[in-house]
């Protein structure tokens, strides 16, 4: 498994999936989730909203798969990160979830490379430093690794980038 790092918009990436930091109602809000779905087009809402009557709404470390309508992904990946409350274990580990589950979704539909943004750093105020940690971490540790050809570490921000780079060098 590669992983590469990269400064840019992840609606504009060519994967297999793209994740999005999602809600737990699927159905879109702001940051990268506002942006996907916006440039993905109504397909992606459609399928969100298909799983919600299916299966209700999405828990906090959990993944779903949809289309990516529009967008040059060919599937994104939904999960829902910890919303920051203060250290604790409980969100360390949720975090790592929504790595951990969305490998596992990716694994389970054939799909090489994947495109994580940094999740839980925007609205949802988790600290960036301990998220790349924990993100790096997750990949690196994840069961199933040689399954995947390519993570894709795709940073929005200056900070993040700087945090992810002083981890994996260049
Ligand atoms: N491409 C890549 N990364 C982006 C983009 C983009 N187009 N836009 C923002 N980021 P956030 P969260 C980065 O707030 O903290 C939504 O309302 C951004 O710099 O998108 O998990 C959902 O519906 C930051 O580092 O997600 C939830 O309610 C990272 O994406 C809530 O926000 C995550 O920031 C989720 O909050």
């Amino acid at each position: 498994m590669i992983i590469e790092l990269i400064k840019a918009d992840i609606t504009t990436i060519e994967a297999d999936a793209i994740v999005n930091a999602a809600n737990s109602s699927l159905l879109g809000g702001g940051g990268v989730d506002g942006a996907i779905h916006r440039k993905g087009g109504k397909a992606i809402l459609d399928a969100c909203m298909a799983i919600r009557n299916k299966q209700g709404k999405c828990d906090t470390g959990n993944a779903v798969i949809t289309t990516a309508g529009n967008l040059p992904a060919k599937y994104v990946i939904h999960t829902v990160g910890p919303v920051w409350n203060g250290e604790s274990e409980r969100n360390n580990e949720l975090l790592a979830a929504c790595y951990r589950n969305s490998l596992m979704l990716a694994v389970e539909n054939d799909i090489k490379v994947i495109a994580f943004p940094n999740i839980s750093t925007g609205i949802y105020h988790f600290p960036k430093d301990k998220a790349a940690e924990i993100a790096i971490r997750t990949v690196n540790n994840f069961a199933q690794k040689e399954k995947i050809e390519k993570v894709i570490f795709v940073c929005f921000d200056d900070k993040n980038y700087d945090l992810y780079l002083q981890r994996l060098g260049r």
